[in-house]
């Protein structure tokens, strides 16, 4: 290998290193369900920017054997109730929709099942909920339902935009369970061009003293 590949392959070393250089720590964050019949802790763990947030749910006062909608909210407000936390989170002003369709809104988890004692105590992992970047859902809300998420399928008025899961049996707001110096950012376009223009100058100039 000549200077300049050698060169070449030091700075894409060196520029992948520079882009991927911003550390990730997994983060964890926990909402207190309360403020209604439901109650429990929701815990929600990520190890990454692009890795699916995980969510551990243990409630108990549910209904006994019954689906009940469960959803991020818009606002980790509860100074009027569960009623505060407004609307599902919805930064990309979609339809309601099931979890896994391609038209949702990032809050929406769908349904949780409550066994025969009325409780809930399970895991569910979701791609579009992060508790990295801009569209963190730390400090945000999360509600129980009443009723059944119908997930945007039928043709009652609010299906499109609740599921018509009906009254919120409990809220909490998801804060910060781990201690972090700062909340990480995830890699933006901006620092990946900036990794790849200095990779670039550094070969300009490894050619230019060769
Ligand atoms: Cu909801
Ligand atoms: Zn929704």
């Amino acid at each position: 290998m000549n200077y300049f590949g050698l060169s070449f392959v030091i700075c894409v070393g060196f520029g992948l290193v520079a882009a991927g250089g911003q550390e990730q720590k997994p983060i964890k964050a926990v909402a207190v369900i309360g403020l209604g019949r439901a109650q429990g802790n929701v815990t929600l763990t990520q190890s990454a920017c692009n890795e699916p947030c995980h969510i551990e749910i243990s409630l108990v006062g549910l209904t006994p054997n019954q689906k009940h909608g469960f959803h991020i909210h818009d606002k980790g407000d509860l100074s009027g109730g569960c009623l505060s936390t407004a609307g599902h989170y919805n930064p990309d002003k979609m339809s309601h929709g099931a979890p896994n369709a391609q038209i949702r809104h990032v809050g929406d988890l769908g349904n949780i099942q409550a066994d025969a004692n009325g409780e809930c105590h399970t895991i569910i992992s979701d791609s579009l909920v992060s508790l990295f970047g801009s569209r963190s859902v730390i400090g945000r809300g999360v509600v129980v339902h009443a009723g059944e998420d119908d997930l945007g399928l039928t043709d009652h008025p609010d299906s499109l935009t609740t599921g018509n899961a009906g009254a919120r049996i409990g809220c909490g707001v998801i804060g910060i369970a781990e201690s972090i110096a700062e909340l990480p950012v995830c890699n933006s376009a901006s620092s990946t061009t900036y990794n790849l223009l200095i990779s670039i100058a550094l070969i300009l100039l490894a050619k230019l003293f060769h």
